[in-house]
């Protein structure tokens, strides 16, 4: 595109590569309100990875055997490296990893929900791998396709590495339900509790969901939460059953005419508090992020100080 082009030509050119089902790239002409919604959007993503670590994080050092230690460090090691591409993809748009991190940790910035309810028992990691990267994949896959190039490449290779995740999760929890009477319930207890929080994983009702319109249509969003939601029901019903595990709702059950499984709505208010900060993690959560950043503060002026000696930037 070249400077002489003015305002309509440019939102022009944009709409045309959306229609052709094309990538914009950070050089491209965009909207504010496109280049606002990827940012938003694209942090969000990246601090939930950021602050994902932290449930499963907790019972590294109590893994019952190398095996599992070995299996969980590389998955936490993981969400760290999703959430390195994810600033990276959101510093494409213009912003700055720090300048998200203070938004992050002063609380003007959001990271997913699930992230705030507690990990009470080691089935709590192979739950999270099962329900949680379940819901992840869902909702990611399509993100492969996002009109904005940067962003559709990065959850390309996170979405590889969150099928391992998944993984991990589904074949711990088929060695514990093919063990004790213990073990079994203790997978119950932790599918009950994890059930309706990774429902919401996926946001509000189509019908309270105020982005979902504009960015279907620009492309970033391919789906609508609800019919991802409805994907992840479909999908994860076969595999508690195979597992022998009970889904915490009494109106679960097949539709032969819609072709789907038929669900209770969640609790949409527990949605909105833990949002809006009041669930049961949220402060422990950003408390913990905060006292991360200012530790590593000696790390930041260290390489700030050997760029400045060396002539170049940070
Ligand atoms: N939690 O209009 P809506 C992972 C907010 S990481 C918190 O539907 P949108 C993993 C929403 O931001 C999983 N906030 O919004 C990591 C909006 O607020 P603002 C993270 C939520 O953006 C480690 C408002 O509610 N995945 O998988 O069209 C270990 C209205 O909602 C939530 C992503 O971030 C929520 N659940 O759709 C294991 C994926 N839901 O910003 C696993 C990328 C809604 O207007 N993000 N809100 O103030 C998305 O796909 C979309 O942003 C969402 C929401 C579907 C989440």
């Amino acid at each position: 595109m070249t400077a002489t082009l003015d305002e309509q030509d440019l939102q022009q050119g944009f709409e045309d590569v959306i229609a052709a089902d094309q990538r914009i790239e950070p050089r491209d002409w965009m909207p504010e309100a496109y280049r606002k919604t990827l940012v938003r959007q694209i942090a969000q993503h990246a601090h939930s990875e950021i602050i994902g670590m932290q449930p499963e994080g907790n019972w590294i050092l109590r893994a019952p055997s190398l095996r599992r230690k070995a299996i969980l460090l590389a998955k936490v090691q993981d969400e760290a490296g999703h959430g390195m591409y994810l600033y990276a993809a959101a510093e494409t748009l213009g912003v700055d990893r720090e300048e998200l991190t203070e938004k992050l940790i002063s609380g003007r910035q959001k990271y997913s929900s699930i992230f705030n309810y507690p990990t009470l028992s080691y089935a709590d990691v192979g739950v999270i791998g099962w329900l949680v990267d379940g819901a992840a994949i869902c909702n990611q896959v399509p993100l492969c396709r996002c009109s904005y190039g940067p962003y559709a490449r990065a959850m390309i290779r996170i979405c590889k590495e969150e099928s391992f995740h998944q993984r991990q999760g589904y074949e711990l929890l088929l060695a514990m339900v093919n063990g004790t009477d213990a073990q079994r319930e203790m997978v119950q207890e932790s599918t009950n509790r994890f059930w309706w929080p990774s429902l919401m994983m996926f946001g509000p009702p189509d019908a309270d969901s105020p982005n979902t319109s504009q960015s279907m249509g620009w492309g970033i969003k391919r789906h609508t939460n609800d019919e991802l939601r409805q994907r992840f029901v479909d999908m994860t019903v076969p595999q508690a059953e195979a597992l022998g595990i009970t889904l915490p709702d009494p109106d679960l059950r097949w539709n032969a005419e819609r072709g789907h499984y038929d669900f209770s709505e969640p609790d949409w208010s527990e949605l909105k508090a833990v949002i809006s900060g009041s669930g049961p993690c949220n402060a422990q959560r950003l408390a913990h992020r905060r006292r991360a950043h200012e530790d590593g503060a000696w790390v930041r002026d260290a390489a700030a100080a050997y760029a400045a000696k060396h002539g170049g930037s940070r």
